[in-house]
């Protein structure tokens, strides 16, 4: 899954596609180097992030689904307007960082249209999510969360088999808390849906090579936190930098299929 922020302050790619034109060649590189689906947003989530009116949100998006008509879309939007919008105009999942908590029309939204679905687990939300986020086990209450997050949806007429689940890194979370999710994967999997991961870029990874301040993790680091993931079942990765992730990913998946007839 490849990130397109039409935002001029997301926290890594910033400003970069904030042009629809820019916005729409970004997503079709990111097609051509291999991402099976296009993650559009146009409200930073970074931490400490102001909120985005649905106007606005619904002015900078459009014209990128339009651009990109054709193509497999996400919409990264916990507004049931933008993703109705969105959905009307060819998208097909939904991308809801609140879980469905955000807006109370959404569940309606993502069930009527047979959308598929991405719940993913925060605590608290993005303006202050990252003042000192504790848990008493970090990984037995995302699971939780998110299963029950999973039944609220279901029971509302989302069909289970279009639901993705997504451990929220960075998302009211320390590093340690981050890599406790990674290590302890299986029991996300053990919900029974695929699990997405989205590490890409993010700051933990910059503070475990050392740089307490860092605002972003590099695309190095990036693969590293992806490929430790997919050993642990992640199927789903979404990230700034394809061709890297593709690239890896590929080899990482031929080790684990085995059987591969090259000589070289
Ligand atoms: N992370 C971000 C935004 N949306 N959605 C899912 N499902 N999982 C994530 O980990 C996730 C997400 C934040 O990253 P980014 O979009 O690069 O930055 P920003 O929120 O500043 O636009």
């Amino acid at each position: 899954m490849g990130i397109v922020n039409v935002t001029p302050d997301s926290f890594s790619d910033g400003g970069l596609n904030f042009a629809p034109e820019a916005a729409v060649a970004s997503g079709r590189r990111m097609l051509a180097e291999g991402a099976a689906i296009i993650d559009l947003g146009a409200e930073s989530t970074r931490p400490g992030a102001e909120a985005v009116a649905v106007e606005e949100e619904l002015r900078r998006v459009v014209p990128v689904l339009e651009g990109l008509v054709t193509a497999p879309l996400s919409i990264d939007t916990s507004k049931a307007r933008v993703a109705r919008r969105a959905l009307e105009l060819g998208a097909e999942l939904v991308n809801d960082v609140t879980a469905l908590r955000g807006d109370p029309e959404m569940v309606e939204v993502v069930a009527e249209s047979g959308a598929y679905l991405c719940l993913m687990h925060m605590r608290g939300e993005p303006r202050s999510m990252q003042d000192d986020p504790s848990y008493t086990d970090v990984v037995s209450e995302v699971a939780a969360f998110l299963e029950e997050r999973l039944a609220f949806a279901t029971s509302h007429g989302v069909r289970e088999e279009r639901i993705c689940l997504d451990p929220g890194f960075g998302f009211g979370k320390t590093v340690e808390h981050n890599l406790a999710l990674v290590r302890r994967l299986d029991v996300l999997l053990a919900l029974g849906r695929p699990v997405l991961v989205g590490f890409s870029r993010k700051r933990s990874l910059g503070r475990l090579l050392g740089d307490p301040d860092a605002a972003r993790g590099t695309t190095a680091a990036s693969l590293g936190a992806a490929l430790a993931a997919f050993e642990r079942g992640a199927g789903i990765f979404r990230v700034h930098d394809v061709r890297e992730h593709v690239e890896a990913l590929a080899i990482a998946a031929a080790v684990e299929r085995g059987g591969a007839t090259e000589s070289t």
